[in-house]
Parts: structure tokens; C-alpha cells; sequence
């Protein structure tokens, strides 16, 4: 990366390749990942048969399959012979143009596969697969992604991932952060939650939840409290939900603007967390395509309800993304109105070239660079080459056009820095509001900018 502390000065002719290669170079930090450590198993995903049946793949796959192969069908089959039917539908007997299937594509090319991929020969790069150790190969993937960390998702309530933190946690890599997700909590399902009260040997009661909030808190050491919202989800509840009568409350148990306001963010405030949000996401909407994780959908979220909550918890600091392109306008304004909300990332359905360009215009247009551009959502080790590489070279494009487009002309006065968007380290972006986070947020974007635009902030003159 280039040296942020040199005086070199840009001029409109030299500020676009020196940005491209700062968003190239930098080392970044993926605020949201499904990835998982090497000491958690199975639940670790990686290799060519693991991206082959990425859900975004098998949906796709889907599309074009055979009528004789149904859902039944697919699932029933195991991971290799899933993998070969995509590959033979997407990547042999079509041009792999998606997005999905050019991820697969930079990847091997990234891994020094381009001959099989050019022979198609799916035996040759399982072979190469199978030759790697797997911790190295952990490393050697965060170092060619150029990514410091990565944050996982870690649900306490889904046995399989449990029993490898109690009663004892295994090792987890440094290039692996917790974050501890709490889905049912935000949906109001206090049968699930009472559930796993029980299985802890805690009260079925709101002291209970936050019990176990804490408990599993102090497992994890998570940077953030998160959840992805039902797709019809409101701040405060609709008056019906509120409003029941007690014995059909006591039997329905809390609703989710409960589980909110005296469980998730009491804690969260004594803690010092962060809450981080994903709303939009019409989880089920295609049941059949469930088993591989692919079956949701989108929806339009009620920006109006997170706003409200920020609202109500001004000491709480909330992080959030949107799964709706509609939204992603509101949201940007509220954002930029409201202090202890920070946005983050073009999610799943959003996370393609032309949507990633059109929302960092949008974003740095009306945030500057207070907002993390990009986070993966990887599910499988290796994409984190792919989902980056494509982000930074479009992040990269996008930022060059806001710099120095018309009718404006930026004159930084020193070498940029893609930081900002990037990498801010997440002690500040993720640092609680009720603990002086304004200070360094306001620090982080000051340095940022430093990087951007130089010591002294960008002169911006009209063309003449
Ligand atoms: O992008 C995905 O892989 C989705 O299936 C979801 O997991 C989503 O990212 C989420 O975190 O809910
Ligand atoms: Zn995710």
C-alpha cells in the first residue's frame, strides 16, 4: 500500500490509478462471514466441492437442470455427485457468465488453476484441493485475499456449533473474530428461546434470556450482537402483538419489541456491544431450494422501524445492512441523520458488480467515507479471493469516479488511501456509541480522509 504519510501530490491525471491501487492493496477487514475454523470440522467449508454447491450455485443450477432432476432428487445425492451436476450444468455445458460462476472462475485462476480450468477438468482441481494442508491453507487464502479478519457468525443455539465451545472451546485462528447471532430473539420466537433456556438449565423467563445472552457473550467475546430481521419485521411491534390479552401472552411468551427493549439491549448497553442488523431477507420463500441455504428471498424492509430504534437507544451503537435495492436510498439518508447507526456492506442478493457500483457512488456521494464499503458473507474459505477481488476493483472504479468526475475536480494532496471503506479497524467502527465512539469514529473518518485527500482536506474547484 502506498505510504500515506508522504507528500506526493495527485493531480487529476495520477489520483485514479493511485486510488485503484490502494483498493487493490489494502488489507481489509470482513465485518460478516459464514466462515468457520479448522478446529470446528465440518462446519468449516472449503474446497472446489463446497464452492460448487454454494446455494447461490445450486439456485442457478436449477434454472437450467434437466425436468428429471427435482429438488428430491439433487438433495439426496452427495456433496461430489452434487458438485459434478453443476459443473456439468454451469461450467461445462454453459459459459459460466453469473457472478456466482465467475467467483468459482477468479478463484481457481487466483489459485494457480487456470490449465483446469481451461481443460475443465474438475478431477485435476479436486486432486489439487486435496493435496493442501489445511492450516496453511486458511492462512495462505487470508493472505491472498489480503483480508486481516474475518468475523464469523456464531449461533448458540444450533447444537452442532455449540459443542464446540462448551464445556471447552476449541482453538480458533486470529484470522477468525465471533459474532453472536440471535435471530430468534428479533423474530419473537420465544418458543425456540425457551428451548434453549431449558438445554441451558436457565428460567424460561426475560431474566433467563438475558442470562443466557451474557453467558454466550462471554464465550464468544463477540465484536457485535447480530440478527437478520424477519422481512416483515417493525419497530415498536403492531399494537395486536402488544396488546394481547395476558393469559395469551403468557402462553405466546415475549414478542420481539420485548425481547428487544429488556433482553438484547440491556445487555448489549452493559456489555459494550454493538448491534448489528441485516433486514429484508423473505426467509422460506422457495422451500425447495432450503436444504442448501437458497431458498430465501427478498422483500422490502421498514427502514421507518430502524430509525425508530436507533432513536429509542441513542447509547446503543447499530450496525446495519439492507437485502433491498429499494431501500438502499432511505436507508443511506437515515444513516447519514442518525449517529449511532453505521452501515455496512452490499448484502447477498446486492452483492453484484452493478449494484456494488451503483450503492458506493450512492453511499460516498452522500457519506463520504463514513461507511464499510464491502464484507464477503462467505460461506466457503476460498471465496474470500473472489468476492474481494471483484469488490475492490469496482469499489476502486466507483471511488476514482466521485474524486474526479464532473462537474467537480478533487486536487488531494497526498498519496489516497482506501482505508476508510475498507479497513478501519474494528474497534472503531465497531465501537459502542455509549463509549465515546463518536470521538473515534470522528478520528477514523478525520485519518481517512487524511488518507483520501491528504493533510489538508480535498480542494474541490470547478472545471474551468
Ligand atoms: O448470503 C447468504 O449466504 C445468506 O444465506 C444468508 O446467510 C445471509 O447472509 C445471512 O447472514 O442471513
Ligand atoms: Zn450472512
Amino acid at each position: 500500500m502506498r505510504n500515506t504519510g508522504s507528500q506526493e501530490v495527485l493531480t487529476p491525471e495520477t489520483v485514479g490509478p493511485a486510488l485503484l491501487e490502494d483498493v487493490r492493496d489494502v488489507e481489509v477487514i470482513d465485518v460478516h462471514t459464514h466462515l468457520l475454523p479448522p478446529s470446528h470440522g465440518k462446519l468449516m467449508l472449503w474446497g472446489i466441492d463446497e464452492l460448487l454447491t454454494y446455494h447461490y450455485l445450486v439456485s442457478e443450477y436449477f434454472m437450467v437442470a434437466p425436468a428429471e432432476i427435482t429438488h428430491e432428487l439433487f438433495f439426496a445425492k452427495t456433496k461430489l455427485e452434487q458438485s459434478d451436476l453443476v459443473w456439468q450444468g454451469l461450467f461445462v455445458e454453459r459459459s459460466p457468465i453469473s457472478e456466482a460462476c465467475q467467483g468459482v472462475i477468479t478463484t481457481l485462476q487466483r489459485l494457480g488453476l487456470e490449465r483446469q480450468v481451461a481443460d475443465r477438468d474438475l478431477r485435476g482441481i479436486r486432486a489439487w484441493f486435496a493435496q493442501q494442508s489445511l492450516d496453511e491453507h486458511v492462512e495462505n487464502i487470508f493472505r491472498l485475499a489480503k483480508v486481516r479478519y474475518a468475523v464469523m457468525t456464531n449461533i448458540p443455539y444450533v447444537e452442532e456449533e455449540a459443542q464446540h465451545w462448551q464445556p471447552e472451546a476449541k482453538p480458533v485462528t486470529s484470522r477468525l473474530r465471533k459474532a453472536l447471532r440471535i435471530d430468534n430473539f428479533l423474530k419473537g420466537d420465544w418458543a425456540s428461546i425457551c428451548e434453549a433456556l431449558k438445554k441451558e438449565g436457565l428460567d424460561e423467563t426475560m431474566d433467563g434470556a438475558k442470562e443466557y445472552l451474557r453467558k454466550w457473550a462471554g464465550i464468544y467475546k463477540p465484536e457485535y450482537m447480530m440478527a437478520s430481521t424477519p422481512h416483515d419485521w417493525r419497530y415498536p411491534e403492531p399494537a395486536a402483538a402488544a396488546s394481547m390479552k395476558p393469559l395469551v401472552k403468557a402462553y405466546a411468551g415475549f414478542g420481539a419489541s420485548e425481547l428487544l427493549e429488556e433482553a438484547v439491549v440491556p445487555v448489549c448497553e452493559e456489555l459494550s456491544l454493538p448491534i448489528a442488523l441485516k433486514l429484508g431477507a423473505w426467509r422460506g420463500m422457495s422451500p425447495d431450494l432450503d436444504p442448501c441455504c437458497g431458498g430465501d428471498g427478498v422483500a422490502s424492509a421498514d427502514v421507518a422501524s430502524l430509525q425508530a430504534l436507533c432513536a429509542k437507544f441513542p447509547k446503543v451503537k447499530f450496525l446495519v445492512t439492507v437485502l433491498s435495492r429499494a431501500n438502499q436510498h432511505e436507508l443511506t439518508v437515515v444513516c447519514q441523520k442518525t449517529r449511532n447507526l453505521h452501515l455496512y456492506g452490499c448484502w447477498w442478493y446486492c452483492n453484484n458488480p452493478s449494484i456494488i457500483e451503483e450503492l458506493t457512488k450512492m453511499r460516498t456521494e452522500m457519506l463520504g467515507t463514513a461507511y464499510t464499503a464491502q464484507h464477503s458473507d462467505c460461506r466457503v474459505l476460498e471465496q474470500l479471493l473472489y468476492k474481494w477481488d471483484h469488490s475492490r476493483q469496482i469499489i476502486g472504479e466507483a471511488l476514482v469516479i466521485c474524486l474526479t468526475g464532473p462537474p467537480w475536480i478533487c486536487f488531494p494532496l497526498s498519496p489516497p488511501c482506501a482505508c476508510a471503506l475498507l479497513s478501519a479497524p474494528s474497534e472503531e467502527r465497531l465501537a459502542p456509541h455509549s463509549r465515546g465512539a463518536q470521538t473515534r469514529l470522528a478520528a477514523a473518518a478525520g485519518r481517512l480522509l487524511r488518507g483520501i485527500h491528504g493533510p489538508v482536506s480535498c480542494k474541490r474547484l470547478r472545471r474551468p
